[in-house]
């Protein structure tokens, strides 16, 4: 049988990082693509050279032509810019857009089978438009947001309960960011609610709200620390389980900014929901029962990726 391909879009933190994992975890062999000329093949090389210490055939290769990534498997799209300082979200919007529309039009062109994730900021609108530009169907493209996300309100909650993170499942919905809603009656500590390890007296109440801020400014956190990028090792992580998942069948349950049509009142939007991933892509979306509270905090996240949608209808003509 045919090795899998797993085409990386952008050679930056997080792409160098995903080689990494991909060819470690032998999913496939690695097509790492940027703009850049050098930095993809000087990556795929040094890599290359991780395969006899770590004992990994898979092979890494690096490229600035999209013909290279031609018939993957898996797509994951963080090619784009950071904002830097002096730059407004709308610069940042206008330029990441088009970097979706060379990405999309490269993947229709190449790898139109592919499972498609992306990465790139502002998410919940790049994934959107990087569907559009690509022409996939919408259970092929999907944003990686939620897994780490929830990675992160877990960690938090096994630091403070003192557990295993591997006994911690939490739960986050909504859009990448500041909106994000952080659903602490879904969130467990093997299956105990975190509002009855409360009551139980393992923490408070206080506690768990200073944890949910700190999980919804989890990605400054790391920013403020680095000043020079934004996190990546995490987020890499997050983005190879959701590529298992989808070239294993695994059918787990992980929150993602899936295309909504209906679910959750939302229709025409990506929005970070829990769905099933499996062979088909997105096989399942699961709408779960949300208090008053969850309700208001999703809505608040779905009017700022409409927000978003809006703006990136008036940059790019092809996109209204
Ligand atoms: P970085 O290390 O700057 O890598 C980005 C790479 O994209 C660079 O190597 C660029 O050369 C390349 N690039 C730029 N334009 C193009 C193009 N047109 N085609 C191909 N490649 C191009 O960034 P990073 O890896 O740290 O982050 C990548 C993206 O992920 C950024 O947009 C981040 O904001 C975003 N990000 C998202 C999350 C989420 O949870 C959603 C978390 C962390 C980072």
């Amino acid at each position: 049988m045919a090795r899998k391909k797993i085409a990386l879009i952008g050679a930056g933190n997080i792409g160098g990082t995903l080689a990494h994992l991909a060819a470690q975890k032998e999913l496939g062999d690695v097509v790492l693509f940027d703009i850049a000329e050098g930095l993809p093949q000087g990556k795929a090389l040094d890599l290359s050279q991780c395969g006899p210490v770590q004992g990994f055939d898979a092979k890494v290769t690096g490229t600035n032509d999209y013909k290279d990534i031609e018939g993957a498997d898996v797509i994951i799209v963080t090619a784009g810019v950071a904002r830097k300082p002096g730059m407004s979200r709308d610069d940042l919007l206008g330029i990441n857009l088009k970097v979706m529309k060379s990405v999309g039009e490269g993947i229709k062109t190449y790898a139109p089978n592919a499972f498609v994730i992306c990465i790139t900021n502002p998410l919940d609108a790049m994934v959107w438009a990087l569907r559009e530009f690509s022409g996939l169907p919408h259970s092929k493209v999907v944003g990686m947001a939620g897994v780490l996300d929830s990675a992160r309100f877990s960690t938090f909650l096994a630091w403070e309960f003192g557990v295993s993170v591997r006994d911690v499942t939490s739960f986050v919905l909504g859009g990448h960011g500041d909106t994000m809603v952080p659903v602490v009656e879904y969130s467990t500590v093997k299956g105990i609610p975190v509002p009855d390890l409360i009551k139980m007296g393992k923490t408070t109440q206080e506690r768990i709200d200073a944890i949910v801020k700190r999980t919804a400014g989890g990605g400054g956190e790391v920013v403020s620390l680095l000043k020079t990028g934004s996190a990546f090792y995490a987020p890499a992580a997050s983005a190879i389980s959701m590529a298992e998942s989808y070239l294993g069948d695994q059918k787990r349950i992980l929150p993602c900014a899936a295309y909504l049509e209906g679910q959750y009142g939302v229709d025409g939007l990506y929005v970070g929901v829990p769905v099933m991933i499996g062979k088909d892509g997105v096989e399942q979306i699961i709408e779960i029962e949300l208090d008053e509270k969850a309700k208001a905090g999703l809505q608040v996240s779905i009017d700022a990726v409409k927000e978003l949608l809006v703006a990136c209808k008036g940059i790019d003509g092809d996109l209204a």
